[in-house]
C-alpha cells in the first residue's frame, strides 16, 4: 500500500474544505480505458478527428461510431472502490466538492451528489441547430449519426478541444479550488486545460495539494504529496471508507 503522511491523514480526518478533481484514471479499474495510456481511447484514433468540432463537421458518422462504441462499453461498467470511497466521503462531509473531467457517469452511479461535470456527459445528446440537450441512454443508438426531431444532426453533449467549458461548472470548480484546504488530483494526466489549472489554483490559494496516480505527471513537482498507486486501492484507505 502506498505511504500516506500523518499530516494528510490529520487534514482529511478534520474533513474541512476538501475538493477533488478526477480524470480517466479513476475509472480505469472499472474497465473504462483512459485516453492517453497504451490501449487507451486514442491509441489508434486521432484526437483531432474524434474530439473537435472540425472532426465532427468532416465526418459525423465516424465520430458518432466512436461515441456509440464508448457508450456501449461504459454502460457495461460499474463504479469501483475509488468512486465509492469519494461518494461515501461526500456523504460524511457536506462541504466536499467533487469535480470531474469524466463523462462516464460513474461518480453519480456510485452515489456522489452535485458532481461538477467539466467535460459534459456521454449519455446526453445536443441538437446542433436548436442547442437543446437531453438524456439519451440507448445503446446502441438505432441510427448513426442520430438526428433530432427537427431533422438536424445531434452531437454528443461533451466538450471538445477548442470549445468553452460550461460556464456554471467552471465557475463552481474554480470557487471550490480556491476555497479548498486539501485538493486531491486523482487519475488525470494534468495535460488538458483549463481543468489542469485547478490544482495549481488551489495550491496558490493555500491548499495542501495531493496527487494520486499510477505514474508521475507534469503536476507532480507541484504536489505536496504524491501517492503512487491505483485510485481504487488508495482512496478507500486515504478517505477512511
Ligand atoms: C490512473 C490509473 C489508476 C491510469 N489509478 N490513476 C492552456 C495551455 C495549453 C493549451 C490550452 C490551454 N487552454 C486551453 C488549451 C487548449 C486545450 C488543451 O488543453 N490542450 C492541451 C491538450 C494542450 N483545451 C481546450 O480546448 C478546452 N477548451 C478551452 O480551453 O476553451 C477555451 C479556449 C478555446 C479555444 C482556444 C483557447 C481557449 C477544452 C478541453 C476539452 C477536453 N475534452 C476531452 C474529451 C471530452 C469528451 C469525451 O470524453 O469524448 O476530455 S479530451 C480528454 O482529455 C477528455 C478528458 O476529460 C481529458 C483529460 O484526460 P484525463 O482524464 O487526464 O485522461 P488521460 O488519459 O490523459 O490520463 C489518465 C491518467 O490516469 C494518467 O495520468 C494515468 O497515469 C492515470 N491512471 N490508471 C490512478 N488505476
Amino acid at each position: 500500500m502506498a505511504a500516506i503522511s500523518a499530516r494528510l491523514r490529520d487534514l482529511l480526518g478534520r474533513g474541512r474544505r476538501v475538493a477533488a478533481l478526477t480524470g480517466a484514471g479513476i475509472s480505469a479499474e472499472s474497465g473504462v480505458p483512459t485516453f492517453r495510456s497504451p490501449g487507451g481511447f486514442w491509441d489508434n484514433e486521432s484526437l483531432l478527428d474524434l474530439a473537435t468540432p472540425q472532426g465532427f463537421a468532416r465526418d459525423p458518422r465516424r465520430v458518432w461510431a466512436w461515441y456509440d462504441a464508448r457508450r456501449r462499453q461504459v454502460s457495461g461498467c460499474a463504479p469501483n472502490a475509488g468512486h465509492l470511497a469519494l461518494a461515501s466521503f461526500g456523504r460524511n462531509h457536506p462541504d466536499f466538492r467533487l469535480i470531474t473531467q469524466n463523462v462516464d457517469g460513474l461518480h453519480a452511479a456510485a452515489g456522489s451528489a452535485g458532481v461538477i461535470l467539466l467535460h459534459g456527459d456521454l449519455f446526453r445528446v445536443r441538437c446542433t441547430e436548436e442547442g437543446t440537450s437531453r438524456e439519451d441512454r440507448r445503446v446502441p443508438l438505432p441510427e448513426i449519426p442520430p438526428r433530432c426531431a427537427c431533422g438536424a444532426l445531434l452531437r454528443p453533449d461533451v466538450v471538445w478541444f477548442g470549445e468553452v467549458l460550461p460556464e456554471g461548472a467552471m465557475q463552481e470548480a474554480t470557487g471550490a479550488a480556491r476555497r479548498s484546504k486539501v485538493f486531491l488530483s486523482i487519475g488525470t494526466s494534468a495535460l488538458v486545460y483549463p481543468a489542469a489549472a485547478l490544482p495549481e489554483l488551489a495550491k496558490r490559494h493555500g491548499a495542501y495539494l495531493v496527487e494520486i496516480n499510477v505514474e508521475e505527471t507534469p503536476l507532480s513537482p507541484l504536489a505536496d504529496e504524491l501517492i503512487l498507486g491505483p485510485a481504487a486501492g488508495v482512496l478507500p484507505d486515504l478517505l477512511g471508507t
